[in-house]
This record gives structure tokens, sequence and C-alpha cells, in this order.
């Protein structure tokens, strides 16, 4: 369950269809769901009419779908509110002031409900319910509550914060609780599932031992399983001469310039673009860097753009992107090539192939994926990655130019260091890190979960 269907809805000629959406945890999960005969619980992305039915369970690609509906206030207050403006930005480090309204509260709590309802419908007589990420964080205890026959697990996707930052939370006591309902709690990191094992002591007077707590008569494990992706997926992309030939254009269609940098995320305020905009900007005020030889890519697909937090950082990147371009732009070559959209899997592809630098600077991140895709779509062994210390993927990829983004002189050192890079050195970084993530793919990663939470020969 997660709080996302794994499908878009598109028009075609025979009227709007659902295709499957791409994405590492679909890929994962699609295999698992299929040979269970398992089914995705989530929300269609739309909001529902006043008084318009639930949408009836559809079947996908041998994967049963139950939609949960919400209206557009509950999408209002249950995700941009709740979900978006006030834990998102509390569990990553309060990198902007996280907002609390007790109105969203009780949308979530609401929406939480009907999640674990659904839940309950759906699963077999001593089950397993996979929980997916912090808009979610109720429903284990809920579906507890309703189906003490089940196995539930569940799995943080974004960072989980220190004490004291967690205690900000008006609501951290029922959050809690919410999540003790699993049987096992899984995160990003070890260092997150000791911030939340601590917790328990600290707000419940719980005596957690090693990974586990007591609670009543259950036990609870909280452990770390880092995400991945599907790393097949990437090479399969990278290896078409499409994609080779589009890679070529790309450079070309860039002015052939000798260094390409590449940024890609959503556009979030927890992804550091700011930072690595004023690090190129400072670059090309000293002439260490200079246009056409050196360009910047900055792909940032548009992201809770109802949410006010994103608004103002939109106007933040977009004035800063063009003052760069004005002051050291020149006629049909601008410093920064700023791409407010949204790519296919093939054109991303091709961008990483292109860039001979990539930039991933968040400055709180639960793993970062495109660190990961980027050394994935590396199978040239070229290029070279430019990795913040605070995303949890630079726990794996050790072999990264890794910064404190924070740190300004530190992250265009870095970018100069990564520029500048011996082929040999970069090779030999790049093939380290590749070796890693082949035996550290996204099937892995749920495989591992699976196992730890008691489920056996799941996937081939
Ligand atoms: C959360 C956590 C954790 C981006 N632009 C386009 C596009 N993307 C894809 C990337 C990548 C994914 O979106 C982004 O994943 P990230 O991990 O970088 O970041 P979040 O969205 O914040 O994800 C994060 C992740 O969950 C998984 O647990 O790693 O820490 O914050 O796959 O390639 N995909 C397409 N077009 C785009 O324009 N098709």
């Amino acid at each position: 369950m997660a709080n996302r269907l794994p499908v878009d809805r598109v028009s075609t000629p025979q009227g709007p269809q659902w295709r499957r959406s791409p994405g590492g945890l679909v890929t994962a999960l699609q295999p698992v769901l299929a040979a269970q005969r398992g089914t995705w619980i989530g929300w269609t992305g739309a909001a529902a009419a006043p008084g318009e039915p639930p949408m009836e369970p559809f079947e996908i690609e041998d994967v049963r779908l139950r939609p949960v509906s919400l209206s557009a206030d509950e999408i209002e207050r249950y995700y941009e509110g709740f979900s978006n403006s006030s834990l998102w930005p509390l569990y990553h480090d309060a990198v902007e002031t996280p907002i609390y309204r007790r109105r969203w509260w009780d949308a979530y709590r609401r929406v939480n409900e009907r999640f674990a309802e659904a839940a309950a419908e759906e699963a077999a007589e001593g089950g397993v319910v996979w929980v997916q990420d912090y808009q979610l964080q109720l429903v284990p205890a809920m579906l507890r509550a309703r189906r003490p026959d089940l196995r539930i697990g569940f799995f943080l996707h974004i960072p989980f914060p220190p004490i004291e930052l967690f205690a900000q939370l008006p609501r951290r006591i029922e959050v809690l609780r919410g999540l003790l309902g699993a049987d096992l709690v899984g995160f990003q990191q070890p260092l997150a599932a000791q911030n939340f094992l601590r917790l328990t002591r600290h707000l419940l007077g719980l005596r957690p031992r090693g990974e586990t707590v007591e609670v009543g008569d259950r036990i609870v494990t909280a452990s770390a399983f880092p995400i991945s992706i599907d790393v097949a997926e990437i090479e399969n992309l990278v290896a078409t001469p499409a994609v080779r030939q589009r890679a070529a254009e790309i450079r070309h269609e860039l002015g052939d310039p000798k260094t390409i940098l590449l940024g890609v995320d959503r556009l979030d305020y927890t992804k550091g673009i700011e930072q690595r905009l004023t690090a190129f900007q400072e670059l090309l005020a000293e002439g260490q860097l200079s246009v056409p030889d050196v360009v910047m890519v900055q792909v940032a697909t548009p992201s809770r753009e109802r949410v006010e937090h994103y608004q103002a950082l939109r106007v933040k990147v977009e004035r800063e992107v063009g003052r760069i371009n004005g002051d050291y732009g020149r006629v049909g070559v601008p410093a920064v090539h700023y791409l407010h959209q949204s790519y296919s899997r093939s054109e991303l592809a091709a961008l990483y192939c292109a860039a001979d630098v990539m930039m991933v600077t968040p400055l709180r991140d639960g793993m970062n994926l495109v660190a990961k895709e980027y050394v994935a779509a590396r199978a040239d062994l070229g290029g070279a990655l430019v990795l913040s210390e605070f995303a949890g993927a630079s726990a794996e990829l050790r072999q990264a130019f890794l910064v404190n983004p924070h740190d300004l002189d530190g992250l265009k050192d870095a970018l100069v260091r990564a520029i500048n890079v011996d082929p040999i050195e970069a090779n030999r970084r790049m093939r380290a890190m590749r070796r890693h993530l082949r035996t550290h793919d996204v099937r892995a990663w749920a495989r591992s979960f699976l196992t730890s939470l008691g489920v056996s020969d799941t996937m081939t």
C-alpha cells in the first residue's frame, strides 16, 4: 500500500486509460504482487467529485489495484497540508519551517483510516501488508486494531529525524504509536532506525534492545533497508542505439562544450538546487569556469506546485538562473539550461550519458535515486558524481566526490576536482560504485525487507 497507485491516467483515442507509471518501487513490487496475487492499495492522483462513488478495483499487468478516493479538500489537508507542509520539512531537518494546522491533522487521520479499512478488507487471513511512506504512518496501528492476524511492515522513504526535531511534531505520540503497529519498521539508514528506537524510550518510556522494542505483548523491529534502483532497466536503456545517439545529440545541441554539468531533481527545497547554482555562479565569476567551455543543465521536475514552500522555491531558483544567464550567457549559449519539465526515462538516460559531472547536492535526502541511476547509466565508466554527504546514497557510493552542500567553498572545490579528474581515476571510482549497485538493486532491497518481515520465497 502506498499513497499513490502505480499508474497514470493517459488520454488515448479510445478514451482515458491507465498506464503503469515508471519507478523503482513498482518494478520491485510488481513481480511479488503478481506472484502472490496481491493487491496494491493507493490513491489515483485525482480528486473525487462530491458524492462520487469510490472507483472499483481493477487489474493491470497481473496486479489488482484498489483505488482509495480523496476529495479535493482531503488532498489539500492530508496531502499538501500535513504530509507535505508539516511532515516533509520536519523530517528533512526542518530546512524549511514546518507549518502545522489542526484541520490538516484531522484529515491525515481520516485518510489513514480509509487506507487501513481498505487493507483490512483486502488482506487474506494471516496475510502480509506492506505500508509505504510518511503519508501513511498511522496505518500500521489502525490496521492492527482491525486485523491482529496480519504481518505488517512499514517502510519510510525519507529520513527519520532526531529526537529533538521529532519532538516538535504536535501529534508526535499518535504518529509514533501508529508506526509501532507494524512488526517491522524499515528506514533508509541505520541512524534513522536508531532515532526511532530512542524515541520510543524518550516519549513512551519503552525499553529498546538492539534493533527491537517490546510493545505490550509484541516485538517491533526497526532496521535499515537502503532502497535502490532497477539497475537492469537503466543498463538496457543506455545500451540502445537510440539513447546513445540522443546523448551525442544533446552534447551537440548544447554547443559541444568541454564539460556538461547536470542536475536532475524534483523542484524541491531539500535538493540543494540553490546551493549548486550559487557554486556555479561563483566559479564563473572567479573565472575558474567559463561559458561555452562549461554549461550546466538543470532538470527541475515540477512538484507539489500548490504547496507554498514550493512556489517560493521556484521563484528563487528561476531568479537565480536568470541572473546567471544574464551575467555569463552568450547569444545562443546560456550558462544554465533550466528545464522545468518532466522527461521520459530514455531522455533522462541520454542526459546521464551526456553529463561529465552529475551534481547531487541535497541538504537532506532519504536515499536519492538519481545518484544511483547516474552510476548505473555509466556503463562506459565515464563521468563523475558529486554527491552530498546528507543523501542516504553517500553511505554506499563512497567513491563519489562527497560534499557538504552547506559549505560553498567545499562544494566549489569538489566541482572543480570532478571536472578535472584524471580519466583513469574517474573510471576507477565509477567501476567501484557500479560493482556495489550490481549486487544491491531494488529487487534485493524488496527481498531483504520481505524476508525480515517473515515472507519467504516471494521472488525468483
Ligand atoms: C523519495 C526520497 C528516496 C526525476 N525527474 C524525472 C524523473 N525523475 C525520477 C528520477 C528518480 C526519481 O524521480 C526521484 O527519486 P529521488 O530518490 O531522487 O527523490 P524523491 O522523489 O525525493 O524520492 C528519496 C526515494 O523516495 C526512494 O525511496 O531515494 O530520498 O526523497 O527515479 O529518475 N523521472 C522521469 N521524468 C523526469 O522528468 N521519468
